[in-house]
């Protein structure tokens, strides 16, 4: 979401007249989409155009991803019956992601290809709210008051994360990112008793296969050590936490991801420079680092301050 594609003009044009689900189906459509930031900014890697929901609309879920809102969801999932409707997915499933992964590998050469997918806690709060929330109430009722269903509902989505995720290793991608964009919300304690041991089963799931694991969330300056131990090679960084910080609390065994605030492309490219030079050195306390933002580019963001960016990274990285 709110990655590079949304802000240029030939995203725009090729989603015309067409849905977000609809286009995360067809692999003619995600194929050149994934390719356009890839061939305007020349960056180090291209990330797969899908969406978090994606796997739960194939596993049986009736929900719509709606311009402007996010993912919308028919029947919220919130009691045992309803998670009878969210069913295991399997390979065939998602037959469109094994096609368009394989085309991206092919037109992509030497440039990895991210594949990605929601974590529990995240997917969880889109069923159980029914869409975008700011509270997270219902889904927090059900994690303190109905333990045993939350347990249910969280491990299903697990094995549905895991099983998608996998279809994209066999598929061909050379890392994966884990979302848990909303795990935020949680304190420590409670993320660790909730959420962490789903999550960890994704990770740890996927260790055999020999890719790189990051694993992300917003606002989890508290969590950072926690999502690390959850089994993740790169920590994802929001602009809240200075890397060298993040570093001290994740130790010094895991690379990091970030963390320019998105908002700062629109500051004007003096800021813009200073942001990234003083990023770049405080990402030099980390045993590895991916220049990234701190959350997705936003639609409004001027495409060419993102090339000139890329090409500050590189000039200060010497790559
Ligand atoms: O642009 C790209 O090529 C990247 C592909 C991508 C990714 C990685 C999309 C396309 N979505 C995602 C992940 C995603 N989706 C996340 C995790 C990343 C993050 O935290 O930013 C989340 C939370 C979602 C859910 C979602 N999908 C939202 C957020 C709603 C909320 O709760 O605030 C929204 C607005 C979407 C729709 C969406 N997904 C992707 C795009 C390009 C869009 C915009 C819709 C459109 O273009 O029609």
């Amino acid at each position: 979401m709110r990655q590079a594609g949304r802000s240029l003009p030939e995203y725009r044009k090729i989603r015309e007249g067409v849905g977000m689900l609809e286009s995360c189906r067809r692999p003619d459509l995600v194929t050149e989409i994934t390719l356009q930031p890839v061939r305007r900014h020349n960056v180090d890697a291209a990330i797969f155009f899908s969406d978090i929901v994606v796997p739960v609309a194939a596993a049986g879920i009736d929900l719509d991803i709606v311009a402007g809102t996010g993912p919308v969801v028919a029947e919220p999932v919130r009691t045992e019956a309803d998670l009878a409707r969210l069913r295991p997915i399997v390979p065939a499933d998602v037959d469109f992601v094994t096609e368009a992964v394989r085309l991206l590998v092919a037109e992509l050469g030497d440039t990895p290809l991210i594949g990605f997918a929601g974590a529990p806690f995240t997917l969880a709060s889109y069923l159980i709210e029914g869409g975008p929330s700011r509270t997270y109430l219902k889904t927090k009722a059900m994690m303190y008051g109905a333990p045993e269903l939350w347990n249910a509902l969280l491990a299903r989505l697990a094995e549905i994360t895991l099983t998608f995720l996998r279809v994209q290793i066999d598929a061909g991608v050379s890392a994966v990112q884990l979302f848990d964009s909303w795990a935020g919300a949680l304190s420590e304690a409670d993320y660790r008793r909730f959420v962490m041991p789903h999550s960890a089963a994704v990770l740890s799931g996927l260790i055999d296969a020999g890719v790189p694991r990051i694993h992300f969330g917003v606002g989890t300056g508290v969590l950072l050590e926690a999502m690390g131990e959850a089994g993740a090679d790169v920590v994802g960084v929001d602009w809240r936490t200075p890397l060298d910080q993040a570093t001290r609390r994740i130790g010094p065994d895991r690379a990091v991801q970030g963390n320019l605030d998105p908002a700062i492309l629109f500051a004007g490219w003096d800021v813009v420079e200073r942001e990234t030079r003083r990023i770049l050195e405080q990402g030099r306390a980390a045993p590895g680092h991916v220049f990234n933002l701190g959350h997705g580019v936003m639609p409004e963001t001027d495409p060419d301050i993102l090339t000139r960016l890329v090409a500050l990274v590189h000039e200060v990285s010497g790559s």
